[in-house]
């Protein structure tokens, strides 16, 4: 195994969040959470992003609004 798998192995023990949206680690990006990020994000905007409806941006979910330009990275 070499240094760099360590660290990445190590990281994953950790349960280090997927990605820097998602504050509190739950593997989903909510409005609250967005808007910490993005402060102009509106509710609606938000809403467009969820495309399955379930409230909260998924990794999926997140990545395509990125793709999409919706979010200034
Ligand atoms: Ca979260
Ligand atoms: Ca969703």
């Amino acid at each position: 195994m070499n240094k760099l798998t360590t660290v990445t192995a190590a990281l994953l023990l950790m349960g280090a969040p997927a990605f820097a949206q998602d504050a509190d680690g739950d593997g989903n990006v909510s409005l609250e959470e967005l808007q910490a990020a993005y402060p102009e994000v509106t509710a609606d905007a938000f809403a467009s992003m969820d495309t399955d409806a379930d409230g909260v941006l998924s990794a999926d979910e997140l990545q395509a609004a990125i793709d999409a330009g919706m979010l200034e990275t």
